[in-house]
């Protein structure tokens, strides 16, 4: 507060004037100055911490805004082939210091604020988290963007604009409770209403068909979806592109004024009421049929918008040569979509070509097909999405006349697979499996259709602006910084790795993040955390098949070992942190249950005065990018422990390797290809094989698996109340029985559960021995070259989209 009143007569004495490209830390300062008087958003001007936030967001938005139209112009005069890429989510975290970062002014902004009174890192975290979006999927989208604007690329992402995002979650007794997430509650800095980009999307309604036999969608709801622009820097490039996210709206002409004015105000208002559910939240509850209906005008209101907004883009590219043909629009455009769920862009492309612009079916296929490919994110059963004929009749029925001349049953992912160029995985393992199972009958029609894209990370985010402790010793034992955007000569550190001064940095690197995640552990849990303690983290959405309750099964066993030791025993024990934190979906039951157990085994252990030095497991409550942005920094071991064959890819456990934490995990997804990368010795290993699950599932059936005396133990311990009187038993039977709904134990925990305790066992040994910890840190970290989503980038952009870098000079 003291340091708020100080700021206000500090920024009194800096002359308001505006410089939008400035770098000197002067004219930064007189331009978030400026921005505080001229720019008011409160009604007193006291430059307390989030004034100075939004003040300090402005000045740099005005730089970015500066690139962005210097972009816009570059890519219309030179009109080279673009790419769009459709995604129901974008997980993008805080902007302002990825923007201060990737424009390479941190330094002078943070001058500027020192002058101001206040410290850029306690600026930055004011700042909501933009969190639309659920978990890999959606921070995948979000790392492309930078990726693609970093390598020049002329590409746009297209979203929506949701006015909720994720929900917050509150640990309460009860376990994880839900809050809307109000990331628009003051405003968003960031974005840019384009008041003149506005498109009509209809709903529901019925197909005339004229007296020639062409037929037009008729009647039903017109909703407007209008343009808010977010700016997507390029790291050390001036190009920055954008994410266009849709919001809807209806017209004045909608507002019925006569009626409303006759006291009717429901009826006046019903079009604004169904215009303002459909940008309401990320992910409505579905489980409902009005719930699916909103899903699904939701995707389609995305694919509408989207495509007339890059087909007007197209004519008046065209126009300028007097002329445009649509044998060429895939030529102009490739269009990718995120899973299946923009699924809709296929029939709406082909309803738009054949009914608005004269097209005939053949030739609006070919250009449908050749302009879209597809990217599979899952092969679980219940994420692959299908819907009802009768729904999607009601509201889309132009576009079901489509989709049924192209396919039999509305499979999204058969539409995508029968009318698309390309269809990817993203990862080999996750690749393999869809051609010799999910896609296994197209494979033989189309062999060429099916290629792999290994996923990866910005390592701006998730290396150099998150932990600058160990990017400055990269830097420093590199010689030089180009690791930044050239991910592959961080090989450079496999000659340092057994290198003791370089161990003494890096473990100093290390122990200063552990500290910083200590503290913060303690500020939201409440729990003190011993930094010398081995940091072991799991954080990823809730999910069976991600196996939390494998690792919470195993914190119990380990507790229950450290209590039957002595004292002298127990000192021989490496002591361990074991954090664990994500989201459970809303209605998933079983994902809520694994957060409350966790919870209540944290309550006892951390509170056992025997066990403590030994062992803590804490819950880290509303998951986040920005939460993400100082767990990883600060952890040693991470858990990557699905059952193989389920975790398509996989994207933290690169985030953990790349800042040089070791990885347990299972031969699956991304795993496989880290474990390539930074060496079998560096990886602790366990579990079955995804070629083996079927087998060992068939096994169980028949009644052949005998479980290891320690799992039985552990569960055995839960189910005696050691961790409360919360009946655990709907979660436990899970994992009990040979077969059944909910039983069985589908994710095979039981059969994994002794190699898991092994590979624990190895990990507690390993860290004994410092020197080889920090070797085989240094080696993960090295090995990370190829998860940068540049190179991921790269590969889509030369062997799927077609399209080159356009540099603004
Ligand atoms: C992934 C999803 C997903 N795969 C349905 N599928 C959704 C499915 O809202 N929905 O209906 C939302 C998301 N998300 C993840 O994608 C995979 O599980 C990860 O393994 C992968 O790394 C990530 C990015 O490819």
């Amino acid at each position: 507060k003291a340091n708020g009143a100080a700021a206000s007569c500090l920024i009194k004495k800096i002359p308001a004037v505006a410089h939008p490209s400035a770098e000197l830390p002067s004219e930064i300062a007189s331009n978030i100055a400026y921005h505080a008087q001229y720019s008011p958003h409160f009604s007193s001007p006291k430059f307390d911490l989030e004034q100075a936030f939004y003040a300090t967001a402005q000045s740099v938005r005005d730089n970015l805004i500066q690139r962005w139209n210097d972009t816009y112009s570059h890519f219309h005069k030179n009109d080279p082939k673009q790419t769009y890429y459709l995604s129901m989510e974008y997980l993008q975290g805080r902007a302002l210091s990825n923007a201060i970062g990737n424009l390479d002014i941190k330094g002078a902004y943070a001058a500027a604020l020192t002058q101001l009174g206040h410290e850029i890192e306690e600026i930055a975290e004011q700042e909501k988290d933009a969190a639309l979006g659920n978990g890999g999927l959606g921070r995948l989208a979000s790392c492309f963007l930078d990726s693609m604007a970093t390598l020049n690329l002329p590409a746009w992402g297209y979203g929506l604009r949701y006015r909720y995002g994720l929900f917050k979650q509150k640990i309460s007794k009860d376990g994880q409770e839900e809050l809307a997430e109000d990331w628009l509650e003051k405003f968003s800095p960031w974005e840019v209403v384009r008041h003149d980009v506005i498109f009509p999307v209809r709903f529901f309604g019925h197909v005339d068909i004229s007296p020639t036999g062409t037929r037009k969608w008729v009647g039903g709801d017109v909703i407007y979806a209008l343009a808010y622009d977010v700016p997507i820097p390029g790291y050390r490039t001036k190009n920055t592109i954008s994410l266009r996210l849709w919001e809807a709206k209806v017209r004045a002409e909608d507002f019925n004024l006569f009626q409303f004015n006759d006291g009717q105000h429901e009826a006046a208002t019903q079009l604004h009421l169904k215009a303002q559910q459909i940008c309401a939240v990320l992910y409505p509850g579905d489980t409902t049929e009005n719930g699916k209906i909103l899903r699904l005008k939701q995707q389609f209101f995305l694919c509408s918008a989207s495509l007339q907004d890059i087909i007007a883009r197209f004519k008046e590219r065209r126009d300028r040569s007097g002329e445009y043909e649509w044998s060429n629009f895939p030529i102009k455009v490739a269009l990718q979509l995120n899973d299946t769920h923009p699924t809709l862009a296929i029939p709406e492309l082909m309803r738009l070509l054949m009914d608005d612009e004269g097209l005939g079916w053949d030739e609006a296929l070919g250009v449908t097909s050749r302009t879209i490919a597809y990217t599979n994110h899952t092969v679980l059963p219940e994420a692959l999405e299908k819907w009802s004929q009768a729904t999607m009749w009601k509201l889309l029925p132009r576009h079901m006349e489509i989709i049924k001349e192209i396919d039999k049953i509305v499979h999204m992912a058969n539409l995508c697979v029968v009318a698309s160029h390309t269809v990817n995985g993203v990862a080999q393992l996750h690749s393999d499996i869809l051609k010799t199972e999910l896609f296994a009958n197209y494979v033989s029609l189309w062999p060429g259709k099916f290629q792999n894209k290994t996923n990866g990370i910005t390592p701006r985010r998730w290396l150099h602006f998150c932990n600058p402790e160990l990017s400055n010793i990269i830097t420093k034992w590199l010689n030089s910084d180009a690791w930044i955007t050239n991910l592959d000569l961080l090989s450079g550190l496999h000659k340092f790795a057994n290198n003791e001064e370089l161990h003494v940095e890096w473990a100093s690197a290390k122990m200063a993040n552990k500290r910083r995640l200590a503290q913060y552990v303690f500020n939201v849990a409440g729990v003190a955390i011993d930094p010398d303690s081995l940091f072991d983290i799991q954080i990823k959405r809730i999910h069976e098949y991600k196996r939390q309750l494998l690792n919470i099964l195993g914190a119990v066993h380990r507790y229950k070992k450290l209590k039957d030791m002595n004292s002298e025993e127990r000192k021989k024990v490496t002591p361990r942190t074991i954090m664990i934190g994500g989201k459970a979906f809303a209605t998933y039951t079983n994902a809520k249950r694994i957060v409350k157990l966790v919870n209540d085994v944290g309550s006892v252990v951390n509170n056992d005065p025997e066990i403590s030095n030994y062992l803590k497991v804490v819950f880290v409550p509303n998951y986040n990018v920005s939460v993400a942005e100082i767990l990883i920094p600060g952890s040693e071991l991470s858990q990557h422990i699905s059952t193989a064959g389920m975790e398509a890819s996989g994207t933290s456990n690169m985030k953990f390797a790349l800042n040089g934490c070791l990885i347990v995990g299972t031969l699956d997804g991304a795993n496989i290809e880290i474990r390539e990368e930074i060496g079998e010795e560096n990886f602790f290993l366990f579990g079955a094989e995804a070629n083996e699950v079927p087998r060992l599932r068939k096994e169980r059936e028949n009644g052949l698996f005998k479980p290891d005396p320690r799992f039985e133990e552990a569960k055995h311990f839960i189910r005696s109340g050691a961790f409360g009187s919360y009946d655990y038993s709907p979660l436990l039977d899970s994992l009990e029985g040979n077969s059944g709904y909910g039983r069985g134990d589908y994710f095979l925990v039981g059969h994994d559960f002794p190699s898991y305790m092994d590979a624990q066992a190895r990990v507690d040994e390993a860290y004994k021995d410092k020197k080889r910890w920090l070797k085989m840190s240094i080696m993960s970290t090295a090995g990370c070259g190829k998860f940068s989503s540049d190179r991921t980038i790269g590969q889509y952009a030369k062997d799927i989209w077609d399209i080159h870098p356009c540099q603004v000079p």
